[in-house]
């Protein structure tokens, strides 16, 4: 039959594809390489409409790319470790390992439903050995140089569990398990020193020109970098100093008193015979320290009873504690200019603490008794530095504290190193061996991958690999004596680092990457992705990239100093206005719209509802549009061999202008931005302007063809099925996504121009170039918008309009 059948299409298509092996990328070939990559999918089980929407706007570029030429690597893959694995095999007591693996199994065949064109032979599984051992090779690399060290931290604790608890396994402070509030233990736990690379991370920020502002500006915020001082007060009575990080070192004149954090030793020293502040102290330790919370809560302190010595002037000032000071940024301490701090500000009147102005506004006065003075100015009550203007006076009062030995300049980031330990099960072994004698041992290269026990059985309470003695008991790599590994297991964002390098040569089993294969396929030329991953996704894997640089296994010339060239994050899938999600119940099955519609319908209506970094309001009446359109352009080819008359060279003429604007803004939509809904916006206009086309004559049934087949070829990277099939009945190349793309013919653009003269009272006053078929009122338009015939016309009545075709325009006015 001739009906548009989606399902047999579909499978038709698929198994061709796979045939011919089109979609895998050459490593041997010398055409230009294109990398698109789309974020990695937890195996959870199922496809969501996010993760359609991602993948078709990859495939889409992808497959345009091709068409143009380009050799590409389109690869895909699993981010298979991580938490919601083990929670499945506490409900369904089977290891998490089989529960992945069949998810994996499951949700590729429905990748390969839709028709996403993957080089399967690239897949990647985290959770294999395979891959993770590469990342616990780097680690050991990372621990001789330093990069990689121990330290104490805090976590989450449930004592009846006797386990540490992951932030989402604290649910309104208890545990998810057992309802037992949630205490803060420190533990030992590995870190990796991204604050050395700080600076790199940020100046190459510059660089990511192809990145949407706001995720640039998220991750500068977060690198956070302050310029300052840091000033060394004394304490009245000690030999301690008490050390404070400013940015306001022009202000250091107006400090009246200090402000520590809960958790500094000064807060805890003067608590040991204090009970009140005791109290307060622990109250304190209690509530979040999360930035934004602390910006937003209520300001409380207490004072210490200690005093600091001003560094300067030698004055005494109170120390208090206060809730708003973190232990974990700067020292821990702040020294407290009210006069020019809205928070000091605040605290200082709500406990009637002294106010002291230093710095006026440039061009008059302020009324300090109202409201601080947070700006730039001109310092006044500062000794010597009076008159200085800030920036003058931030310098020269960083050079006083440098010469006597009280202070000096000094840049404070915000960023932290990066927690790598997980006291968790489903997750890569770090590959550290403790020894009695010999300490933390690195395992050595012969002895890697350190393989995770698959077989275990996670009960929601203590990791299971601190059980298992056969994984737990091992000699050591130094002295060869009996000794334990590490049982901890990787933070998941280790794996997702460097995914996007694996890919370049993903079944290589000698290192980490091939630098032939970065310097073919690195950076990846557009990445694209949800947004929630704007930070620390991104941020990792830019770190990680940098790490793998430095360990010598590609050169800046062969990968790049960045891994993404080119960022596209993604709007959110909506339905009724909020987002789709399972808790919500308001999610839509991609399975349903496949049955129904077929996988091209889907791919069309996600990409056609939204431009790509808006928000996709789901719709069903939306879905059922797309479907028709493709029926509609389906039905174009019943017309192929119609001729209803004579030639007429003026349709042909507007059916091909149509034709090749639209291969004009089709193309800059991919070339520009991936506007995909207007590229397909556009060929719907061009399928209306076919379905009106009358074709008439040899020239009239050519334009139409013409126009089909430039429909067919554009609509392949967005519903490639649905175009190879049509491509194949007209008789095109076999395989439409990989033939050309169409070309503009820019001379079927151009619409015909003649040339008028211009009479206004019976005076010629100019020339106008017009289209030859304009009428009476363009021609009128375009002597109005020349200057010099329109100032005859300006502030003139209009009493005639006399056309002559061909030859001239006549305007009679009159005052
Ligand atoms: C005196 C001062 C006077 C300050 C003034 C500001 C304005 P950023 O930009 O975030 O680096 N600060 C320092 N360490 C802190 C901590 N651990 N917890 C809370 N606040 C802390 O901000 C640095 C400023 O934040 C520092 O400069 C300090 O207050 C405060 F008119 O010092 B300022
Ligand atoms: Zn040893």
């Amino acid at each position: 039959s001739d009906r548009y059948e989606a399902q047999q299409i579909e499978a038709k298509w698929q198994q061709k594809w796979d045939a011919a092996g089109i979609d895998a990328a050459r490593d041997d070939d010398d055409r230009e390489s294109y990398y698109c990559l789309v974020m990695f999918p937890y195996p959870s089980g199922n496809l969501h409409m996010g993760h359609v929407r991602n993948y078709c706007l990859g495939d889409a570029v992808a497959r345009y790319k091709r068409m143009r030429g380009f050799n590409v690597l389109h690869p895909i893959g699993w981010d298979a470790f991580g938490l919601p694995a083990e929670n499945a095999a506490i409900k369904h007591h089977r290891p998490p390992a089989e529960w992945t693996y069949s998810n994996i199994d499951q949700m590729r065949s429905q990748l390969k439903r839709l028709g996403l064109s993957y080089d399967w032979s690239r897949e990647i599984a985290t959770c294999r050995p395979e891959y993770y051992r590469w990342e616990q090779w780097m680690f050991t690399r990372l621990m001789e140089k330093g990069l990689a060290y121990q330290a104490e931290a805090e976590v989450n604790w449930c004592d009846p569990c006797h386990t540490v608890l992951a932030n989402e396994q604290v649910v309104d402070g208890v545990c998810w398990r057992c309802d037992t509030p949630v205490i803060k233990k420190n533990l030992k736990q590995w870190f990796i020193r991204i604050t050395d690379y700080a600076e790199e991370l940020l100046a190459d920020l510059d660089k990511l020109t192809g990145w949407p502002e706001k995720v640039v500006g998220m991750q500068r915020n977060w690198i956070g970098k302050s310029s300052g001082a840091e000033v060394s007060f004394g304490i009245e009575g000690s030999d301690e100093t008490l050390d404070i990080f400013t940015t306001r070192p022009d202000t250091l004149m107006g400090v009246t008193y200090m402000a520590v954090a809960a958790a500094h030793p000064l807060a805890q020293k003067a608590a040991e015979n204090n009970p009140e502040l005791a109290v307060f102290l622990d109250e304190c330790s209690r509530i979040s320290t999360k930035e934004a919370d602390v910006e937003t809560m209520e300001k409380k302190g207490m004072a210490t009873g200690f005093h600091a010595i001003h560094p300067i002037s030698g004055e005494l000032v109170p120390v208090w504690v206060a809730n708003f000071v973190l232990m974990g940024y700067g020292t821990g301490a702040v020294m407290s200019v009210p006069a020019h701090d809205e928070r000091d500000f605040d605290f200082a009147r709500k406990y009637g603490l002294r106010i002291q102005q230093v710095i006026k506004p440039a061009d008059g006065d302020w009324d300090i008794e109202s409201a601080a003075f947070t700006e730039a100015g001109i310092l006044i009550n500062s000794a010597q530095f009076d008159g200085l203007a800030s920036a003058d006076a931030k310098q020269a009062i960083i050079e006083w504290l440098s010469e006597n030995d009280k202070g000096s300049e000094r840049v404070q980031y915000r960023l932290r190193d990066w927690l790598v330990s997980r006291q968790r099960y489903w997750g890569s072994p770090i590959p550290v061996i403790h020894c009695q004698d010999c300490g933390e041992v690195a395992v050595p290269d012969d002895q890697l991958p350190v393989i995770l026990p698959t077989h275990l059985q996670p009960t929601g309470g203590a990791s299971p690999l601190n059980e298992c003695d056969e994984f737990r008991h091992t000699t050591c790599p130094k002295c060869g004596k009996a000794a334990e590994r590490e049982l901890d297991t990787f933070d998941t964002f280790m794996e997702s680092s460097w995914y996007m390098n694996r890919y370049t040569s993903a079944r290589n089993e000698q290192a980490m990457v091939d630098a032939e294969a970065m310097n073919r396929w690195a950076a990846v030329d557009q990445y694209i992705g949800g947004v929630e991953h704007a930070v620390l996704h991104l941020l990792y894997a830019r770190f990680y990239h940098k790490l793998m640089r430095d360990a010598g296994l590609f050169t800046s010339e062969q990968g790049g100093d960045e891994p993404f060239k080119n960022l596209l994050t993604q709007g959110m899938v909506l339905k009724d206005g909020t987002k789709m999600s399972k808790s919500k119940g308001n999610t839509v099955d991609p399975k349903a719209i496949i049955e129904n519609f077929g996988a091209d319908t889907a791919r069309l209506f996600t990409l056609f509802a939204a431009p790509p970094e808006k928000e996709l309001e789901w719709n069903d009446a939306g879905v059922e549009g797309g479907f028709r359109f493709l029926k509609r352009v389906w039905r174009l080819l019943e017309r192929l061999d119609l001729c209803e008359g004579e030639d007429e060279a003026a349709a042909v003429k507007q059916v091909r202008r149509t034709i090749h604007a639209t291969i004009q803004r089709v193309t800059h939509a991919f070339e520009h931005g991936f506007a995909f809904n207007v590229a397909i916006a556009a060929l719907m206009e061009l399928a209306n302007a076919l379905q009106d086309y009358k074709p008439a004559g040899t020239s009239g049934k050519a334009a139409y063809r013409e126009g089909v087949e430039a429909l067919a070829t554009m609509l392949a990277p967005f519903v490639p099925h649905f175009a190879c099939e049509l491509a194949e009945r007209l008789g095109m190349a076999e395989i439409a996504v990989v033939a050309g793309w169409p070309e503009v013919d820019e001379a079927a653009l151009v619409q015909d121009e003649i040339t008028l003269a211009v009479q206004i009272q019976g005076k010629r006053r100019g020339e106008i170039i017009i289209a030859k078929d304009a009428g009476q009122d363009e021609a009128l338009a375009a002597a109005q918008a020349d200057d010099s015939i329109n100032k005859w016309l300006d502030g003139m009545q209009i009493v005639k309009v006399i056309l002559v075709p061909g030859r001239l325009l006549n305007v009679v006015v009159k005052p």
